[in-house]
């Protein structure tokens, strides 16, 4: 059976055995519950993001080999990466220089479970593997304008200013950091890729190895709701790692890309929200 878990945090907090709170023992999982948000949500939530990610995944990742899962994929993210923005990112920089301060209690958690990973297939041959994607974008997201990734932050907060009739948008930031997008749809097709076939490296990138800035991004945003007003940064607000793009040689040498562009994703994103208005 395959099962994924988005374990309500509470359930994985306290679930010490995946069969207990589940009734099932999954040969495959994959671990996609966590805490997540943008950069602002983690600036202001240090002690969850870091208490919250350690727990589930500890509980599920050694839940999991107890039960005898065959095969756990486990889903970090670029942005536990040290801060490298004049090159791509390779899986080998793990661990190698300083994090982005604006979420490092998010990124600590995280590379702890891909360590946790690597020692339980180190210690008991545990076939754990971890996936970084990039920021994913597509339907059913959080759009809650403080919370959210930019992508979405910036439609609500578009969408908001064309109904107001505003003026100006303010893109928060300088508006030149860079971004890599995924659609959930090609990220779902590839960890699933990578879950069904023998895999050699216990760590993939999983992106498409291009950027865009948010300034791009914005502009996007104001092609896809219409708003017609000028487009301002605000410099006082803070930008985040300049850039956090990957090399995901090892992903294509599997002979998958990906096949969704951003500003179709966009779009979607866009459609998804306004169907929850
Ligand atoms: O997606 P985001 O919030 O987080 O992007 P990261 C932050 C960048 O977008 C900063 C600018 O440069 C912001 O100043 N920005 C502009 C906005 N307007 C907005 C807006 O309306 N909302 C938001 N959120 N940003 C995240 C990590 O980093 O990457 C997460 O914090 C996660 O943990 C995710 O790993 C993949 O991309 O900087």
């Amino acid at each position: 059976s395959i099962a994924i878990y988005r374990y309500h945090v509470q359930d994985a907090f306290y679930s010490d055995h995946i069969k207990e709170v589940t009734g099932e023992k999954p040969d495959f999982v994959f671990l996609a519950a966590a805490k997540v948000g943008g950069l602002f949500e983690n600036q202001s939530k240090p002690a969850e993001f870091i208490n919250v990610n350690l727990r589930i995944q500890t509980n599920i990742i050694d839940a999991a080999y107890r039960n005898g899962t065959k095969k756990l994929m486990f889903l970090g993210s670029s942005c536990i990466y040290p801060v490298i923005s004049d090159r791509l990112i390779k899986e080998e920089d793990l661990l190698t220089g300083k994090l982005e301060e604006s979420n490092i209690a998010y990124a600590v958690a995280k590379i702890a479970g891909t360590q946790m990973c690597d020692a339980y297939r180190k210690q008991y041959g545990f076939d754990a593997v971890t996936v970084m994607p990039p920021n994913l974008i597509g339907p059913n997201d959080n759009f809650d304008p403080n919370a959210a990734h930019v992508a979405q932050g910036l439609m609500v907060r578009m969408h908001e200013a064309k109904q107001n009739n505003d003026p100006k948008f303010v893109v928060w930031g300088s508006g030149t950091p860079r971004r890599e997008y995924l659609h959930v749809d090609d990220f779902a097709a590839v960890i699933t890729y990578i879950m069904e076939n023998k895999t050699e490296h216990t760590i993939y990138n999983i992106g498409t190895g291009e950027d865009h800035s948010i300034m791009e991004l914005a502009v996007m945003a104001q092609k896809i709701t219409g708003y017609e007003g000028e487009i301002i940064t605000d410099p006082t607000k803070p930008d985040g790692t300049p850039r956090k793009t990957m090399d995901c040689s090892r992903l294509f040498a599997l002979g998958w890309k990906p096949s969704i562009s951003v500003e179709k994703a966009m779009e979607e994103t866009y459609q998804s929200f306004l169907a929850q208005q």
